[in-house]
Parts: structure tokens; sequence; C-alpha cells
């Protein structure tokens, strides 16, 4: 396959600093060579340029911060993203998780007109806050709600009119919701696997029920936040939640999605170097990008 690597250097979104490094943490931990090694063909496009938070207005607009450049950031991620052939596969790295709204606008988008697009979620959180129901303000736990249409009219807007449609739209690894976000949840239409129903079902159980569930997307996007696995596992991520997935369980899922054959683009999300231990965390999720993308064990 032909695989497209772009970096999203964005902690704007983010509560903490440093995930702004994630991009260059991956590529320390041979991302490239990595996936190059499956046989692929890899291009790495370099980054999407975004600001540091000390040169733009931290301004909170009805209660987002740092909204104007996190569009600006996410109009260029979706741009660079839908301006790639069809036939290459988009493997982007956040950054926090706010950068998702450009990255799955931009591979929806790809090709011209808006394709029916699939999301596998996989977080410990739901991103599904919209500016009046977030505790924070921070973009990062939004983008899920802003992709269906939710929200700040500019950021659900990156799309020009093209929205996620919440059944199509599967989450997994949850153990963090906050209160108002768990009402907007309820009714919303999204499936959401929790912690709990991973013990109970299983990631076999899971993924088979998920790929049935988006059978009719023509595209499937995976965004794969750092914090889903367990703490022990991936240290370096800005909000922590016990009780993740572990190494197993992460593998098992991307091994299943790349026997599926369905995944047509990947995120990468909230490695943040500055919070991790030797680079332990960015090396744990390449080995996840590879097992989406073809390594086997035998
Ligand atoms: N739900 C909280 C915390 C959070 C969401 N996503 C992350 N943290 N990484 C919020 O701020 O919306
Ligand atoms: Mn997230
Ligand atoms: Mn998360």
């Amino acid at each position: 396959m032909d695989l497209s690597i772009l970096g999203i250097p964005m902690d704007l979104g983010a509560g903490r600093r440093g995930v702004d490094m994630g991009p260059s943490a991956l590529r320390n931990a041979h991302l490239a060579g990595t996936l190059r090694g499956l046989g692929h063909t890899v291009t790495d496009l370099g980054d999407v340029e975004v600001p540091l938070p000390e040169t733009v207005d931290k301004h909170a607009e009805g209660g987002l911060i740092f909204l104007d450049p996190i569009i600006a950031a996410c109009r260029s991620a979706a741009e660079r993203v839908a301006a790639l052939p069809e036939g290459t596969f988009p493997v982007t790295l956040g950054g926090d998780h706010s950068v998702s709204m450009g990255t799955v606008t931009g591979n929806a988008l790809r090709g011209g007109s808006p394709r029916r697009t699939g999301l596998i979620w996989v977080d410990a959180h739901t991103d599904y806050n919209t500016p009046r129901s977030s505790p924070s303000g921070n973009i990062h736990g939004m983008p899920v709600a802003h992709l269906t249409g939710l929200g700040d009219p500019q950021l659900s807007g990156l799309g020009g009119g093209w929205h996620l449609q919440p059944e199509d739209i599967v989450m997994i690894g949850i153990r963090s919701v906050d209160a108002h976000e768990r009402e907007l949840l309820r009714g919303a239409g999204i499936k959401a696997y929790t912690m709990k129903d991973v013990d109970q079902l299983g990631i076999t159980r899971i993924m088979d029920e998920t790929l049935e569930r988006l059978s009719g997307t023509e595209r499937l996007h995976v965004s794969f936040d750092a914090d889903a696995l367990d703490p022990s596992v991936a240290p370096g991520v800005g909000t922590p939640v016990p009780g993740g997935l572990t190494y197993r369980e992460g593998h098992l899922l991307m091994e299943l999605l790349s026997e599926s054959g369905r995944v047509t683009s990947l995120d990468i999300v909230e490695v943040n170097p500055v919070l991790d231990t030797r680079n332990q965390t960015a090396e744990v999720m390449v080995g996840m990008a590879a097992s989406l993308l073809g390594q086997r064990i035998l």
C-alpha cells in the first residue's frame, strides 16, 4: 500500500502541554521504517503548521479555548488529507485529539465528493462534549460532537455541510464520560463499548459487531487515542484513566481490523513525550499501527 504520514503538532486543544511533540516522538520510534518493513511505500509529508500557544490568543470564545487557531490547523489538516490520491492510506499523527476534526473531514471528502465514512474511536473518553457541556473548555474533549454537527458552527462546519452520521460511529475503550456529555450521548445513536463491555464480551465479539454495524460505509477511519490503552502500557498521555485496554487487547483490535481489509485511514493521537517514560508510549503506538497495517506474528 501507499502510506502517507502527516503530523499535526498541536497541543492547543489539550489541558496539558507537550502533546505537540507527539509526531516527533512517533517518528523517533521508527514509524516510517516499521511500516516500510511491512512492505508498504511510505511518504512522510512532514507537519501541518500549527502556532505555538505563546503566539496566539487563548481567549475562550463561548467556552472554547484557542478556538481560532484550532479551526485554522484543522482546516489545513483537512485540506492536506483531502488532496491525497484516493488509493493512499493516510497515517495522521497528533497532537491532541482535536486534530481528528480535520483528519476525519479530510478523509471523508477525499476524491472530491463526500463518501459515507465509518469512524472507530478508540479512546478512554467519548470526546462528545459541546462547548456548553464541557467542564474544561478543552476542545480535545469535543471532536466527535463537532464531527456530527453539534456545537460551534465554525468547528462543525469544517466539512462545508458534510457531517458524520452518528450510526456510523463506534467507540471502544470508554471509561470516562462527563455528566452532561453522558446526557448528550443518550439517544445520539452512537455505539459505545465501555471497558465493562470489553471485559464481558471480549475484543473479538466487539470487532465482529463493529464491522457488521459499519458494513454499509465506503471508508473506515480509525482514530486511536493513546489513552485508550491502560496507563501501565501507555503512560505518556495527558489524561490517563486506570483500567484501560491491555497491550494484547490493543493489538488484537488492530489485527482484526487489519484482517477485515476495510480500514482506509488512521490517526494516532494524544502521545505526550513530556509525560512519557523513555518514549514507551510512542513505541507502543507504532506497534499498534503496525498491527493495523499487516504485521503478523506468523
Ligand atoms: N472529558 C474531559 C476530559 C478529556 C476528554 N478528552 C481528554 N480528556 N483527553 C473534557 O475535558 O472534555
Ligand atoms: Mn480522545
Ligand atoms: Mn482520551
